[in-house]
């Protein structure tokens, strides 16, 4: 068969690419490796900047968001026993963030995809890329044994930092940055109604801790734990205890305790490729680079690089220009690098690194002084923490 874009994988980036060249009149196969329950069960980022936001209105996939999702107008840093709001509004000039869980965001964006009769290959095992760096691109997959394939004009690879698209680039053509950090996030979810109406992002002794949400009734905490932690060795008991001595007392006594539904420990690493093209072949989202979750950057990364190849796309079938997916790499890592910064900065300053010395831990302590005592250095806080303009 043919169509005018594959896109490779069935996430975030995959499901808003498609919705949006679908209204643009623009053709796309979606395939992923795995199958739709999989997907939807993977629990992920839960903060959309209002650029996130503003691209599932424009994908016909934001109604539900709206409804349900918590606008929120600020967060707290917490250190040394007290904590200090960041009014996100007030230093932004009026903006703020959507907090809505990424699965939400993936299961309205694929039934819009049903609704509008698109169609998505799921569990497509195998999928090569073949002849991207000429004019005939196509891809193949395998599904109950038989091998498929579809002809194309561009091939999207929106396959996450595990996925085939960019281990299909030939290493000489690629350069990647890498770091990896001594630590991960130990994350449950639970239906318990949240500490604080607001986001918590606690530096303590101890570690690293966030309490954020799904709902008014379902909770979301993270503990910075050891890369060689058990999930078996955490109880929820141990969990809620380990909480409540990284928080301030006034959280730690409000903190309402339950059984957790689920639990999960991430890695935390930056990692960025470059380019992002590779003549017909584009790279989208964690398939191109990788952000710790601190600044809640990953998945609105993956939302910004869809609007510049969504524009470039439309320029080409519209407008028959090169003009805008010319520039799609040069102006996605312009952005991205923004954001890699920023969240590597916020990670460095909220976790307790295993070779912290006595200098660094002085470093991060003014820098948190200077953050909460500074107008312009919270405003360099916020304007990130919301998300820099496309
Ligand atoms: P995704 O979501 O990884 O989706 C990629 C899709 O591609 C499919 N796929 C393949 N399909 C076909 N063939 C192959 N060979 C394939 N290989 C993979 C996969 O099945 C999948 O469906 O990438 P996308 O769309 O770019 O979206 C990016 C976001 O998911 C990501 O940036 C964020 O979730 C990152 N992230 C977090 N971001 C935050 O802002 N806050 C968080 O709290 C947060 N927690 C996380 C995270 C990422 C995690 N990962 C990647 C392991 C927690 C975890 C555990
Ligand atoms: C989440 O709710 O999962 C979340 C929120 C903020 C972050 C990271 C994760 O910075």
């Amino acid at each position: 068969m043919r169509t005018q874009v594959v896109i490779i994988g069935s996430g975030p980036s995959g499901l808003l690419l498609g919705q949006l060249l679908a209204k643009a009149g623009i053709e796309a196969v979606i395939l992923d490796r795995v199958g739709k329950d999989y997907i939807l069960g993977r629990v992920r980022a839960g903060v959309l900047e209002q650029g996130t936001v503003g691209l599932m209105d424009e994908a016909r996939a934001g109604k539900r968001m709206h409804a349900e999702g918590l606008p929120h107008e600020g967060f707290s840093l917490a250190f040394d026993g007290r904590d200090h709001r960041i009014d996100l509004k007030d230093l932004t000039g009026g903006k703020g963030v959507m907090v809505y869980g990424q699965t939400e965001l993936t299961r309205d964006l694929m039934a819009q995809r049903e609704t509008i009769g698109a169609m998505t290959v799921y569990d497509a095992s195998n999928v090569r890329l073949h002849g991207y760096e000429g004019r005939s691109p196509y891809v193949t997959y395998e599904r109950e044994g038989i091998t498929h394939r579809i002809d194309c004009d561009f091939i999207a690879g929106c396959d996450g930092f595990h996925g085939a698209s960019r281990k299909s680039v030939p290493e000489k053509a690629i350069r990647t940055f890498e770091k990896v950090y001594p630590f991960g996030w130990l994350g449950i979810l639970a239906d318990v109604p949240p500490v604080s109406h607001e986001l918590i992002y606690a530096n303590h002794p101890r570690g690293f801790a966030l309490c954020s949400m799904r709902s008014e009734t379902r909770s979301r905490y993270y503990l910075q734990c050891t890369l060689d932690e058990k999930i078996e060795d955490w109880s929820d008991d141990r969990f809620w205890d380990e909480l409540r001595r990284r928080l301030p007392a006034h959280h730690a006594e409000a903190l309402v305790t339950g059984a957790s539904f689920e639990k999960s420990i991430a890695p935390l690493r930056s990692f960025v490729a470059e380019p992002m093209r590779f003549g017909n072949l584009f790279l989208v989202g964690d398939a191109a680079h990788i952000v710790p979750p601190t600044g809640a950057k990953g998945l609105n990364l993956a939302a910004s690089d869809v609007h510049y190849l969504y524009a470039g796309l439309t320029e080409y079938y519209q407008d028959h220009s090169t003009a805008g997916i010319d520039a799609y790499s040069t102006r996605a890592l312009s952005r991205v690098w923004k954001a890699v910064r920023f969240s590597w900065w916020m990670t460095t300053m909220m976790h307790r690194f295993p070779d912290t010395g006595a200098f660094d831990q002085k470093i991060q302590e003014a820098e948190l002084d200077y953050l909460t005592h500074s107008r312009a250095a919270a405003t360099a806080l916020a304007e990130n923490y919301v998300g820099l303009p496309y």
